[in-house]
């Protein structure tokens, strides 16, 4: 069996890919500086991938900002609107990826079930595809010159174009598909003996016309007279048709994904003869930090061995979304940090792993010992086994809604905002001194709520009617929660792409959950002595918390997510007896997380809500819960947003043009419900005039007395001005829609 990965983090140990280019974003490094960093990352990586003894290593992973976007650049498809802009190549890439002041940037978007954003092409009737190999070319040509051979990686024709928008982008496939046959020859002539191609696009629901246009594309790329052998990966989950259609054209190589895919080893027991192609076995979780089971790993892949004439080891999908080194976190639990493996460790794993299908041997490393006792809390595990169907529920809501009227006292159309309110820079560097140990505690303290205080000053004189505290507190909101839960560990370098230049720390949950203590009771009730207005309390939910941390394997997530909700079920609880009215619990991830494939979408959104509402059924009729949801595609989980039962849902609206309010009607919403009116996601202020515009497009869809006024999302990282004007527009905007 030979090792290989379909791909390794780019940010750099220490994030030196996210310094320099945001260093020549803001003109403090040259192209020349940005290239030469980027060369010694790559060139890193590869050392760092055959010094682990890797049999095959992939090259043009590395990127400036998005894979897919190398891709679209490698095809030639730059958009009309950028291309005209007249800058280079370097700059042209960068305007696509975040705009300028005259064109937006392209959509960003989640890559598939991950917390990896792409950068969706433009893919119209008109886009004209021209083969670009150069950096895929030049890539390769640097690793030669360290003396190491690789196997060039790109985003292969039909998952692009199902990825792309535009006016039917797949229709494209057989010209695009003569483009990569321009690349594959480009890289024949330079010698390049493999490449890889990724369509992880069919491991979700597909058409017969999609998998036909796979096997056709394929079939076409086989057939050319000059390339490289072509290695077709696969990841996130099962092929089903599509592995039969793919094993049938003359590539050289399969990748399944056999973590998130196990029906996979079913499929190719089913396929026939393989006809002489390497399977590649995704046998390392590429998207988990948990040591693989080695000893299971070798019997499934001692099943693929015996099915195929070559095998080849690799982790499921690029190591992109784990953190790169383990042995950096000096402050973890040993007992747990010789459980985890980051990139360096799964390189060693793949190695060890191709080597014991290559000797036949079993005798791999033992398993791990027992996890400690003291990760297991019996309470909690007491508790759940205890819950009834009850405690996922609450009185009836229109019940509720005349208590919850009757103790609130707010206007129709009442106003409030998301959560967050801007960090600044001088709150970032007062949590960065507190961390470094040149701010006591005290000191923190008072500075937190110093700025609690002007948030609710700035809030009352506005006019919002429901104040939040501004979250100052809170760095990365899950990373908050899992900093102060029993179970959860946080680490020190394990940095994630999230997009871009822009990282995230995903906690570790690795053991019972428990809540020691109150949260965020505190800085609450400290928010709510300052006023007579609600202030609400702030919580993330089960759901988003799980989908953002690196979660325990050794029990269903539901489980886990029950665990979560127990901790927040307490927490509503503490927040309500210390005189909060209103709770916000946030589950900004729902959709994200959603199953690729529908048949096993039910089966989420069931635990997704009823760990949602295990964690906010636990407080009385007239304390009104609110959840707030992001992304605008709410299509498949509309069902789901009214099971949640929140009294009031604050969803982002304003660049669907409220369309959101049509189709929470056609299922009988009936709670209340915030149409963001104001896309914080620009800079922009909406004028006030737009704002009327909005709510009354909404009034035309809900009745006001269900209607909320607020902005899309958290203020967080918007700055005070824009807030301040944008937050005034709203509240006029409101009282002018109150009187018709
Ligand atoms: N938290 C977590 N995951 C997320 C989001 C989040 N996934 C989806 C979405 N939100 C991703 N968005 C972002 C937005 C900003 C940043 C990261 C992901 C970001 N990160 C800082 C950076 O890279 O400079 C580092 C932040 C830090 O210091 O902790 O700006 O909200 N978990
Ligand atoms: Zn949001």
């Amino acid at each position: 069996g030979q090792s290989t990965v379909l791909g390794y983090p780019r940010i750099g140990a220490h994030r030196e890919l996210k310094k320099a280019v945001e260093a020549y974003w803001a003109g403090k490094l040259d192209a020349t500086g940005l290239h030469e960093t980027a060369a010694e990352l790559r060139a890193q990586v590869w050392r760092t991938l055959r010094d682990a003894c890797l049999d095959a290593i992939p090259s043009n992973t590395f990127s400036y900002y998005d894979q897919m976007l190398d891709t679209a650049v490698a095809l030639g498809a730059v958009p009309h609107r950028f291309a005209r802009l007249g800058l280079d190549d370097l700059d042209t890439y960068f305007a696509m990826a975040r705009g300028v002041d005259t064109e937006p940037a392209l959509e960003l978007t989640k890559w598939f079930d991950t917390n990896y954003h792409y950068l969706v092409p433009e893919i119209d009737p008109d886009t004209s595809f021209t083969a670009r190999p150069a950096k895929a070319l030049s890539e390769y040509a640097e690793a030669r010159a360290l003396g190491i051979t690789t196997r060039p990686v790109l985003i292969g024709p039909a998952t692009f174009l199902l990825l792309a928008k535009g006016a039917d982008p797949f229709a494209r496939l057989d010209d695009l598909v003569d483009t990569y046959a321009g690349i594959l020859t480009a890289l024949a002539g330079a010698g390049v003996p493999w490449v890889q191609l990724d369509e992880p696009a069919y491991v979700a629901d597909r058409t017969p016309a999609e998998i036909d246009g796979l096997h056709r594309a394929y079939q076409r790329l086989g057939d050319l007279p000059n390339r490289p052998r072509i290695f077709v990966a696969t990841y996130f989950g099962d092929l089903a048709d599509a592995l039969p259609a793919l094993l049938d054209t003359p590539v050289d190589a399969v990748g399944v994904d056999l973590v998130a895919g196990p029906g996979n080893l079913e499929r190719l027991a089913g396929a026939g003869p393989l006809g002489g192609k390497t399977i590649v076995a995704g046998l390392v979780d590429g998207r988990n930090i948990w040591r693989t089971d080695l000893r299971a790993a070798v019997a499934a892949g001692a099943t693929v061995a015996a099915l195929a004439d070559h095998v080849a080891v690799s982790t499921s999908c690029s190591l992109l979304h784990v953190p790169v080194d383990v042995t950096a976190e000096t402050r973890l639990d040993p007992r747990l940090s010789e459980r985890l493996a980051f990139a360096r460790q799964k390189l060693d794993e793949v190695v060890l792993l191709g080597r014991a299908l290559r000797d036949g041997t079993t005798a791999v490393p033992a398993p791990l010992p027992a996890t400690p006792a003291s990760w297991r809390h019996d309470e909690i595990r007491g508790r759940l086994a205890a819950l009834r169907p009850d405690d996922r529920s609450r009185g009836a809501y229109p019940d509720r809604a005349t208590r919850q009227r009757q103790r609130l006292g707010l206007p129709a159309l009442p106003t409030t905002t998301i959560g967050s309110f801007p960090q600044t820079p001088e709150l970032r560097a007062a949590r960065a001194a507190h961390r470094a140990g040149t701010l006591d505690d005290a000191g923190y303290t008072a500075r937190m709520r110093a700025e609690v205080a002007h948030v609710i000053r700035l809030q009352e004189d506005l006019g919002l009617d429901v104040l939040v505290h501004g979250e100052p507190e809170r760095n990365d909101m899950v990373q908050y929660f899992g900093e102060q839960l029993d179970g959860f560990a946080a680490t020190d370098h394990g940095w994630v792409q999230s997009y871009g230049t822009r990282c995230v720390r995903p906690p570790i949950i690795h053991g019972d959950v428990a809540r020691p203590e109150p949260m965020t009771v505190a800085w609450s009730t400290y928010a709510q002595s300052l006023t007579s207005k609600p202030v609400k309390g702030m919580l993330t939910g089960p759901v988003t918390i799980l989908a953002w941390s690196f979660v325990r394997d050794d029990q269903p997530l539901a489980d886990t997510a029950d665990q979560v909700a127990l901790a927040l079920r307490d927490e509503c609880r503490d927040l309500e007896a210390a005189g909060i009215r209103v709770i916000q619990v946030d589950e900004p991830a729902l959709r994200e997380t959603l199953p690729l494939r529908r048949s096993q979408q039910q089966t989420y959104l069931d635990w997704a809500v009823g760990a949602f509402r295990l964690a906010t059924s636990g407080v009385a009729d007239d304390t009104q819960i609110h959840t707030h949801l992001c992304y605008s595609e709410f299509g498949e989980v509309i069902a789901a947003i009214d099971a949640l039962d929140a009294d009031v849902t604050s969803i982002e609206a304003s660049r669907s043009k409220m369309e959101i309010l049509d189709d929470l009607a056609i299922i009988g919403y009936h709670r209340g419900i915030g149409p963001g009116v104001w896309d914080i996601h620009s800079p922009r202020v909406p004028p006030h005039d737009e704002v009327v515009d909005a709510l009354r497009r909404a009034v035309a869809a809900v009745p006001a007395h269900r209607l909320w006024v607020n902005p899309d999302c958290g203020l967080k990282t918007r700055g005070y001005p824009e807030v301040e004007a944008s937050l005034r527009h709203l509240v006029a905007a409101a009282a002018a829609v109150r009187q018709g």
